[in-house]
């Protein structure tokens, strides 16, 4: 490996100081950097080509109230974290978009909260905790179950490579982040809004900015531009502190920081800090979905041919599938509870259900038998034609090891 990094090495050596402010320059430096450094594998090819997705769930905890009490909808709803010093010590957690209006936010303290909200119909509710962690696994459950790269970073957000699933179209993307809304709406009744870009950087930029149920769409050839228009605060990770710093450089855009070099800023700001600004002014950003632990769901997705007529071509797609997903957890010596079907359309509209088996399954026949029987409920309850389903995909969760167990040895058959 080290072998094949030495041509790259020598040529950003050899230029590096003649036309280091350029971004080229900063894109092959830092490119170098994550395979050194991070030592990540990671192709220029792969790189160009993402499509990922920021999804962040609206007003959480206070949604999280509203479902469980649908009155709330209507009126002024915040959660708070109560201090129990005295009745009204502590702060707003966070607030739901009709509290907003009257300029109640997250961090504020109750008292202000109540005074902004004087003579308004409005609820103050204390946190739960455990509640919205229950909502949150099962909202994640949806978007991880598509079997993409996923990576939870909050209680209400995550990152999902979505790259195949879109074919790396950001057309396509748009479609899908809208039919991915609705499917999380039906599911759990919550509103969220996505993000979608060429990169974590932008994607998390993308969804904060037609909050609530918004989607953002950003293309890479629109990226560059997308950012310059952003404020320096608007750069996750850029607190007031750095902000500062910069201010007393004379940098107070991101225009500005993309004008500089990652050389011109080192010694103010550190290696690190100056070499992600200055990438990230620039649109670029190499971080990757981290997934966590071990894998909690194994699945596996595919194209299906264009002409499919009939339902033989179904029933050797889902035992294809199945095969896969089996021989896999069989390696990783897993039994599951809960299969989800996905099928996306011809307009990548989709269509997924889950079902909860009553006990753990490590069944090659039990995986086969119940993916059939989900297709065809999805395909006759939806009416779907069969010519109209462009992928298809089997996701098992709710993951247990059982290997090393002697009486399970029976799980798995041959
Ligand atoms: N949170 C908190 N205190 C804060 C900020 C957030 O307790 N100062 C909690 C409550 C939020 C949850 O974290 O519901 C998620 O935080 P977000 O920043 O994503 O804010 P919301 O989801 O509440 O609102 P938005 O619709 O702006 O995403
Ligand atoms: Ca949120
Ligand atoms: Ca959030």
């Amino acid at each position: 490996m080290y072998q094949a990094l030495l041509q790259p090495l020598k040529y950003v050596n050899s230029h590096f100081h003649t036309c280091y402010s350029t971004s080229w320059n900063n894109f092959l430096f830092q490119e170098l950097f994550n395979k050194l450094v991070l030592n990540e594998n990671i192709s220029l090819n792969e790189i160009g080509k993402k499509i990922i997705f920021h999804i962040d769930f609206d007003y959480f905890y206070a949604q999280c109230e509203e479902i469980r009490k649908p009155d709330l909808r209507n009126i002024p709803s915040v959660v708070c974290v109560y201090s129990g010093r005295e009745e009204d010590s502590g702060v707003v957690s966070t607030c739901n978009y009709e509290a907003r209006k009257y300029g109640v936010k997250a961090a504020m303290p109750i008292r202000l909260a109540k005074s902004k909200l004087k003579d308004i119909e409005a609820i103050f509710l204390p946190t739960d905790m455990p509640y919205y962690h229950d909502i949150s696994r099962n909202a994640m459950r949806i978007i991880e179950n598509y079997g993409e790269l996923f990576e939870q970073v909050s209680v209400d957000e995550c990152y999902v490579d979505f790259t195949k699933i879109t074919n790396s179209d950001f057309d396509d993307a748009k479609i899908f982040a809208n039919s991915l809304q609705k499917n999380i709406k039906d599911q759990i009744n919550m509103t969220c809004s996505i993000g979608v870009g060429p990169n974590k950087l932008i994607s998390k930029i993308a969804s904060g900015i037609n909050k609530p149920n918004g989607i953002t769409v950003v293309s890479r050839e629109d990226a560059k531009n997308f950012i310059s228009n952003c404020k320096i605060e608007d750069i996750p990770g850029v607190g007031p502190k750095t902000a500062k710093k910069l201010e007393s450089l004379g940098i107070g855009s991101i225009s500005d920081i993309s004008n500089k070099s990652i050389f011109e800023l080192r010694d103010a700001l550190g290696y690190k800090t100056a070499t992600f600004l200055v990438n990230a002014s620039n649109a670029i950003d190499y971080s990757q979905i981290k997934v966590r632990g071990t894998s909690k769901q194994i699945g596996k997705i595919v194209t299906l041919k264009k002409d499919i007529v009939d339902f033989e071509q179904i029933n050797l797609t889902a035992a294809s599938l199945c095969t896969s997903v089996y021989e896999n957890l069989r390696n990783k010596g897993q039994a599951f509870r809960i299969l989800t079907i996905i099928l996306i359309l011809e307009n990548l509209q989709h269509v997924s259900f889950s079902k909860s088996l009553k006990l753990y399954s490590a069944s090659f026949d039990e995986l086969h038998k119940n993916s059939l029987f989900i297709i065809k409920e999805m395909i006759n309850n939806n009416s779907i034609s069969l010519d109209n389903i462009r992928r298809m995909g089997v996701v098992v969760s709710d993951l247990k090891d059982i290997s090393g167990q002697d009486s399970l040895v029976n799980y798995f058959e041959n």
